[in-house]
């Protein structure tokens, strides 16, 4: 099953750029930029990332970035990603970046998105994976920091596809950023956000993301198994679904397999996805060979996992049923 795996062209749907630094690439970014880290070695920096929720996962995240610094420090760090991605013949990638994460720590907007634009562009033409952006807000800051950081992302509007949520939900439910989605619907962004695994108002928040804001996507969203309503709103629109069953693991106690393939009997567009794969040990491959061995899935599943992927990419229809 590995090697069937390994062979069917994959698509990657939900994965934070800034969670594919590797701690090879971590000590390198660190020594060019002259900055000392507080681990001596690639093993001790992982053996400190040991979490086993969101908010411990998420602190080691961001004290992580900070080697990240100049232009070259992004393109090398979404290279690397598109390398390995290639490798695991992933054909397409729609890649997450936190801007705020950076612009907050003094690193100008301009220098992180132009650093992720090359390297997409180097990628396509030389090593053949296509790839789009996805600017993510930090829902743990103010609403009004990611609408001004909407409006800095307006002289990029051409590289960014769409938008979305992530960071702490607890206490951040989607509605706290209504304004800024409806802007950034007004641009022309598609719309997506993280409705987290196991949150404390997980089915209310999935229910403002599709009715409130009108999501055309809803990252992870597994808790709407718990409202026959979502389930079917979620079917009605045709919404896709990124999970991320390794991630799920480490921030809950289970990989919500039996969740997954219950989504995939009900005909949801669910699909699987490696979430911040530098930390949690999986990228996509890992994440569908975890998977397939949790649930005895079949090659026609697998196919059908991938197919959903492609079909609620944000490609125009015609690149689409190119991979189709
Ligand atoms: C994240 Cl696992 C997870 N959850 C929420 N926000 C995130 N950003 C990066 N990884
Ligand atoms: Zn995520």
């Amino acid at each position: 099953m590995t090697d069937f795996i390994e062979g069917l062209p994959k698509c990657e749907l939900h994965l934070h750029i800034e969670g594919t630094l590797e701690p090879e690439l971590k000590f390198e970014l660190a020594r060019r930029n002259g900055l000392e880290l507080p681990y001596a070695s690639v093993e001790e920096i992982r053996a400190a990332y040991s979490f086993d929720d969101l908010p411990s996962f998420l602190k080691i995240y961001y004290e992580g970035m900070d080697v990240l610094r100049t232009e070259p420090d992004f393109y090398d760090l979404a290279m690397a990603y598109l390398r390995k991605a290639a490798s695991q013949n992933v054909r397409y990638a729609e890649i997450f970046f936190d801007p705020q994460a950076h612009t907050s720590r003094g690193v100008p907007f301009a220098i992180v998105i132009r650093g992720l634009r090359r390297a997409l562009i180097d990628a396509e033409n030389q090593l053949g994976i296509k790839a789009q952006l996805i600017m993510c807000f930090l829902r743990d800051f103010q609403a009004e920091y990611a609408m001004a950081t909407l409006l800095e992302s307006l002289p990029y509007r051409e590289w960014i596809v769409g938008v979305g949520l992530d960071s702490d939900e607890k206490g951040n439910p989607p509605a706290k950023f209504a304004a800024v989605y409806e802007r950034a619907r007004q641009e022309g962004y598609l719309l997506t956000m993280h409705c987290d695994v196991d949150q404390e108002n997980s089915t209310e928040h999935i229910r403002q993301a599709i009715e409130d804001i009108g999501v055309n996507r809803i990252d992870h969203g597994v808790n709407a198994l718990e409202d026959p309503a979502l389930v079917e709103a979620i079917r009605a629109k045709g919404l896709g679904l990124t999970v991320c069953p390794i991630s799920n693991g480490y921030v809950t106690d289970s990989m919500k397999a039996d969740a997954i393939r219950r989504m995939l009997d009900l005909g949801l567009r669910v699909t699987v996805n490696s979430d911040d794969p530098a930390y949690f040990a999986g990228y996509v491959q890992e994440n569908l060979v975890a998977l397939a061995e949790a649930l005895t899935l079949s090659r026609e599943e697998l196919v059908q996992l991938e197919r959903n992927a492609f079909e609620i990419t944000w490609l125009p229809r015609r690149l689409k049923d190119a991979y189709l």
